[in-house]
């Protein structure tokens, strides 16, 4: 049975305002907007915290002794206070800023790597993965001569268990799982799943991506050892996120990217690199956007991440229980746990058709493979359609959709 949940009716419809997107029309339609799981929209208090840094804080960090720089470099240091907080992670030091999920894969891909591996080793990653979990596990495949094993997954879209403790054999390097599937939306039991790989001393990578905008996260209390996110499917910018590291393994691994802001001293001959964090951090970083990032998290500690899971999972249900009423769709991903994403196939009709159609209808979905390629040839399907919700969708606008997708089966029929 549907229970309303605390932030249900009461708090939704004030929520909303904070979202100046929200009130937009499109194609002379409130505009629904079902595809958070490619990015989500951004609350005022997150723009404006943008814009002040632009109006009145911009200088470069780290790197001067002006008033401006040193102000801007207390700011994005409180940043990365707030995120370790977020996270729960020990060490203010263990939160490196990156451009997003991908980049902070490709750190660990690199530098890990780079240290670890050699020719005959393994990299185990799950059959759901994003390809940005896949391709840099790959590259360093090819470079080293490693192989890339694939944890298999139930018809229902559920990491095999059995199949994964199998698959970690002694010559397993590092696990790469993603928290939450971006299509089928199964939240992973990554804390089982890190316990067992910690079991035969193999170190674990976590993808967290589509998870943190949904639940509340705890590195410490996973064990996990690498956790990346992007901040702007946490309603912050775009182009800044996050990768926590086990100071353990932070401190033992090469740079990844070199240049301004990583070193102690630099002659000709040989460099010496600054401590952690700034040791992965080359270049001017997005300054705006750590700062944006803080406010977010701020933004959606108001909200409380319990909260918006249970409502998630309010609409969720709806959601599912209004596609299944309709004839000819089919629901992929059906795990006994489920972030708020929902994919969906129609009989004899393209994903990308349903998607414009709906679109017309003021309606944003994603359509298409999701970049999980291997997962749909997998699946044998070239692609679903996607609604991918946040805490500011209400149960009316699942109701909207849903009418609106039986209209363009028709249509399409
Ligand atoms: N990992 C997962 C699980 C993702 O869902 C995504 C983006 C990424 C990594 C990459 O994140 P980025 O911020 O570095 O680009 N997923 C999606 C999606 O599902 N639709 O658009 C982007």
């Amino acid at each position: 049975m549907l229970e309303e949940s605390k932030i249900q009716t009461a708090n939704i419809a004030e929520y909303r305002k904070d979202f100046p997107i929200l009130s937009r029309q499109i194609n002379n339609k409130p505009l629904v907007y079902f595809d958070n799981g490619a990015t989500t929209q951004k609350p005022q208090v997150v723009i404006d915290a943008v814009s002040h840094y632009y109006e009145h804080l911009n200088a470069n960090i780290h790197r001067g002794v002006h008033t401006l720089s040193q102000e801007i470099t207390l700011a994005y240091e409180d940043a990365r206070i707030k995120v370790q907080q977020h996270l729960n992670a020990a060490h203010s030091h263990e939160i490196i800023f990156t451009k997003g999920t991908t980049d902070a894969i490709n750190l660990v891909a690199h530098s890990f790597g780079k240290k670890y591996f050699t020719s005959g080793d393994e990299i185990l990653i799950s059959a759901m993965e994003h390809h940005s979990n896949i391709i840099p596990w790959q590259q360093l495949c090819e470079e080293k001569g490693c192989e890339l094993k694939v944890i298999p997954i139930s018809d229902s879209g559920e990491i095999l268990m059995d199949a994964f403790e199998e698959l970690l054999t002694s010559k397993t390097k590092i696990v790469a799982i993603t928290h939450v599937s971006n299509t089928l939306g199964t939240i992973n039991p990554v804390k089982d799943m890190i316990a067992c790989s910690h079991r035969k001393g193999i170190p674990v990578l976590i993808d967290g991506a589509q998870a943190v905008p949904h639940l509340a996260v705890d590195v410490q209390n996973l064990d996990a050892d690498f956790y990346c996110f992007s901040a702007h499917k946490l309603f912050g910018p775009t182009g800044v996120g996050v990768l926590y590291g086990k100071e353990i393994f932070l401190n033992e691994l090469p740079p990844y990217q070199t240049g301004g802001g990583v070193i102690l001293s630099v002659d000709f001959q040989k460099t010496t690199f600054a401590p952690l964090p700034l040791k992965f951090e080359a270049g001017t970083p997005h300054i705006a956007g750590g700062i944006g990032l803080a406010a977010a998290i701020d933004y959606v500690n108001q909200i409380g991440l319990n909260n918006i899971t249970t409502y998630e999972h309010y609409l969720l249900e709806h959601a599912t229980n209004r596609l299944q009423e309709i004839e000819g769709v089919k629901i992929i991903g059906n795990a006994n746990k489920k972030a708020a994403v929902i994919s969906f196939i129609v009989d004899s009709c393209h994903p990308l058709d349903v998607g414009t159609l709906l679109d017309k209808q003021g309606i944003a979905v994603r359509t298409g493979h999701h970049c999980t390629q291997p997962l749909m040839k997998l699946l044998g399907i070239p692609g679903t359609v996607r609604a991918s919700f946040a805490f500011y969708n209400t149960i009316d606008e699942i109701d909207v959709f849903a009418e609106a997708l039986k209209k363009t089966i028709r249509l399409l029929k």
